[in-house]
């Protein structure tokens, strides 16, 4: 009868648990998929998840997470879209003793204690694995232009600045042209556009700070009468499923791998702040970099 009741009284908590989970938007396949992972992992684990989509607005993620606040949620799991103007809310938060883990992107605040542990990839590691093969593929010389991903963004200050560390090491590789593309398709492709414009036959090679802005760039690539994969080299970020499809056709040479499945890791943070346990700052998801070489062989095993 103990262990009945016992499992009964802790079911019942479980569901009574309640995370809120203030999102960036549907901009590209790698934020679908994650959407996706954290969705199922709350279904998976009996929680309630309250979702928001702040369709790429700081001012509808503090909406949202004020409303969390106000309905009294166990705990938030927050998509940051730029990195700063975080605290206040972050402080508000606190005040309720709501824990907040930080998933995909990071914030730039000076007291650490506003947040509960950020789930995360390293993108300046991200940005130097990008820059040391173009400059492997370009034998160290060319120019590069560079889709930037949406400005502010964590992803994107940190893509660029590890790929601009490696690049500049060699003094006749050159980036030519940085804009940012939103991190979306329609966007790669309008700033490769002008690119081309402005650049024409002079471009060696793209980086784009996700696969979604290079499959854009691709079809301004071509739609210019180029061939992408060969005169025009790509490399990007993410390796969704779009990447691997375009690896296998030859128009990208690589992607970088960043895992969106971030679902389980992140509600294991917050069950170790909900029991009142430490966590690491940041829980570090590694990465690796997939080649057009072997994409074909890869491609069957991606979950997305
Ligand atoms: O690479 C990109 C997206 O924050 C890591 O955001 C994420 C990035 C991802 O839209 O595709």
């Amino acid at each position: 009868l103990f262990i009945a009741v016992f499992t009964l009284l802790f079911s019942f908590k479980a569901f009574a648990i309640t995370v809120g989970f203030a999102q960036i938007g549907a901009e590209s396949s790698w934020r679908t998929a994650e959407t996706q992972s954290i969705k199922e992992e709350a279904q998976k684990r009996g929680y309630t998840l309250k979702f928001s989509d702040a369709q790429q607005k700081q001012e509808n993620q503090i909406k949202a997470i004020r409303s969390f606040i106000a309905q009294g949620v166990d705990a938030i799991i927050l998509a940051p879209v730029v990195e700063t103007g975080w605290e206040r809310v972050l402080r508000e938060a606190k005040k309720a003793k709501i824990p907040v883990i930080l998933v995909d992107r990071g914030i730039a605040v000076d007291d650490d204690s506003l947040y509960y542990t950020k789930v995360a990839s390293d993108f300046i590691f991200e940005g130097r694995l990008a820059g040391s093969w173009l400059a492997q593929a370009l034998h160290g010389q060319g120019k590069v232009v560079e889709l930037q991903g949406s400005t502010g963004a964590s992803a994107a200050i940190d893509r660029q600045k590890g790929f601009k560390e490696v690049v500049d090491l060699f003094p006749k590789l050159n980036i030519i042209a940085t804009q940012n593309g939103e991190f979306t398709r329609t966007k790669g492709k309008e700033v490769m556009e002008a690119f081309l414009k402005a650049h024409g036959n002079n471009i060696d090679a793209v980086y784009a700070h996700n696969d979604d802005m290079a499959l854009g760039a691709i079809q301004a690539i071509k739609d210019f009468g180029m061939v992408p994969g060969e005169d025009i080299k790509l490399i990007s970020v993410d390796a969704v499923k779009g990447a691997f499809e375009a690896m296998i056709d030859g128009d990208l040479n690589a992607t970088v791998e960043c895992n969106p499945l971030l679902g389980p890791l992140a509600f294991d943070q917050v069950e170790l702040a909900l029991a009142g346990k430490e966590a690491p700052k940041w829980v570090v998801q590694d990465d690796l970099i997939h080649l057009r070489e072997n994409a074909k062989e890869t491609v069957a095993s991606r979950k997305y």
